[in-house]
């Protein structure tokens, strides 16, 4: 294998960040500590038998070392979750105040490193009480949402200095509540459209929630949103309304893709949560979009059920996931995102691989794969920029290796290694990678 061309540098807009993320369940443990409530991750994992969120990177007690590796990398922005049942154990009523004083003690401790703090306030953690008054799938879920995020604002308002509502919806609903693979593991198609309509209604009221406690700073929401791949073109849009514009279109518009409306609707009869006034709530206007990207779908023509469209297992170069490596496809997507939806702000809020090649060697973890994944896509967002994506953020997915949901501690997403035996942090070589990028563009000296 050949070392990456030296990045290209310069070119960035001025308040151009370049950070890491990370999720509470992922990476905290402490699950019983200091008043936190159980979530549905909790009992999800514990059902399933695997790995669990218990210990993961003992993030809870090690922040503070955490922080000060993110300071040494150089990193100027970091994205993190709230676990809603830390600070609001049944998610509802009053707050645990020592949840709430960890994260304030957290972000503080990014400030005072020069750090930006920037929290997520869902990704994935449902406090297990509102799963059992019936979860995303009722409404007043999204009202109980809505008062938790007023309540982190009030909280945290003075010190977070960006605020993302959701991670991934589509994940939550489709892989949550259709496909069963992810926390609650429900599988009902009907189920997860309804929980789709309540994660984007909730993420309308958090808006609204946050918008007169967080002073100037920015709001937005998380999408996986992947380009589109295949020869046959109305399944390739069949998926593409299905994956993208589902919440795309909502969110930046206030409507649904009315082709697959009526396809669900002919499907699944009436989706009677849709409330058509709901749609002005969602479409709030929000300050940037965050993007989470990590290969495209190729997708063909097929029987399946509901979309009659089935993506394909990808070729070539893939990750430990099987997800194809294709920077062009951050690129397009980019592109299409401008052309589409006009002059938004977009951040990335993650972007990154698990690959099975990495090892060992005097100190250091060799991961040569991802340093060339992080370089191509790096690469990909200057050329999106250069012609003329308003691109704010780069939050590489992620810090640590962590807890990798229904995949366990085996894939490997970190840019710094985890050694679980002994919560040893060990930089890899991607880091060290990301750090001299950074400082390049910085104009450092590396
Ligand atoms: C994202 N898919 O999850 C999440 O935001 C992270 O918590 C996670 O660790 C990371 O990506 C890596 O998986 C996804 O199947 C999970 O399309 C599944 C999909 C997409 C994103």
């Amino acid at each position: 294998a050949t070392a990456p061309l030296p990045a290209v540098t310069g070119g960035l807009p001025e308040g151009f960040r370049f950070g890491a993320a990370t999720a509470a369940y992922q990476i905290e443990g402490a699950v019983r500590e200091d008043g936190r409530g159980e979530s549905i991750w909790d009992r999800f994992s514990h059902r399933m038998g695997g790995d669990t969120g218990d210990v993961a990177c003992d993030h809870y007690h090690r922040w503070e070392s955490d922080l000060d590796l993110m300071a040494g990398l150089g990193l100027e922005s970091y994205r993190f979750s709230i676990a809603w049942p830390r600070v609001q154990p049944d998610g509802r009523g009053a707050l645990n105040p020592r949840g709430v004083a960890f994260y304030r003690r957290l972000v503080e401790g990014c400030l005072e490193r020069g750090i930006e703090p920037v929290a997520t306030l869902y990704h994935w953690d449902l406090p297990q009480a509102r799963q059992e008054a019936g979860g995303w799938a009722v409404r007043d879920t999204a009202l109980r949402f809505a008062e938790y995020a007023a309540h982190m604002g009030d909280a945290l308002g003075d010190v977070v200095q960006g605020w993302i509502t959701h991670n991934e919806p589509w994940v939550v609903a489709i892989l949550g509540h259709a496909l069963g693979r992810k926390a609650p593991g429900v599988r009902d198609w009907p189920t997860a459209l309804t929980v789709a309509h309540h994660l984007l209604l909730s993420h309308g009221l958090a808006v609204d929630a946050l918008r007169s406690r967080v002073g100037s700073a920015p709001i937005g929401i998380t999408l996986n949103l992947n380009p589109m791949r295949g020869d046959d073109t109305g399944a390739v849009a069949r998926m593409d309304a299905h994956q993208n514009r589902w919440f795309l279109d909502p969110v930046l518009r206030g409507t649904y893709p009315v082709e697959l409306l009526e396809h669900y609707q002919r499907t699944f009869g009436p989706l009677p949560s849709l409330n058509p006034e709901d749609l002005d709530v969602i479409s709030r206007p929000i300050d940037f979009l965050g993007v989470n990207y990590y290969s495209p779908t190729v997708v063909r023509a097929s029987a399946e059920p509901p979309l009659q469209a089935s993506a394909v297992a990808a070729r070539g170069r893939v990750t430990a996931m099987g997800w194809e490596v294709d920077a062009g496809g951050l690129y397009d997507l980019l592109l299409r995102l401008r052309a589409d939806y006009g002059d938004l702000e977009i951040w990335i809020t993650e972007n990154g691989a698990a690959f099975d090649d990495e090892r060992l060697v005097d100190g250091v973890v060799e991961d040569a794969s991802r340093v060339a994944y992080l370089s191509e896509h790096l690469d990909a967002l200057r050329r999106a920029v250069a012609d003329g994506v308003n691109v704010a953020r780069y939050h590489a997915w992620s810090l640590l290796d962590n807890f990798e949901w229904e995949h366990g501690y085996d894939k490997r997403f970190g840019i710094v290694r985890v050694d679980y035996a002994t919560q040893e942090r060990i930089l890899k070589r991607s880091a060290l990678w990301y750090r001299d990028h950074i400082a390049a563009e910085r104009g450092g000296r590396i």
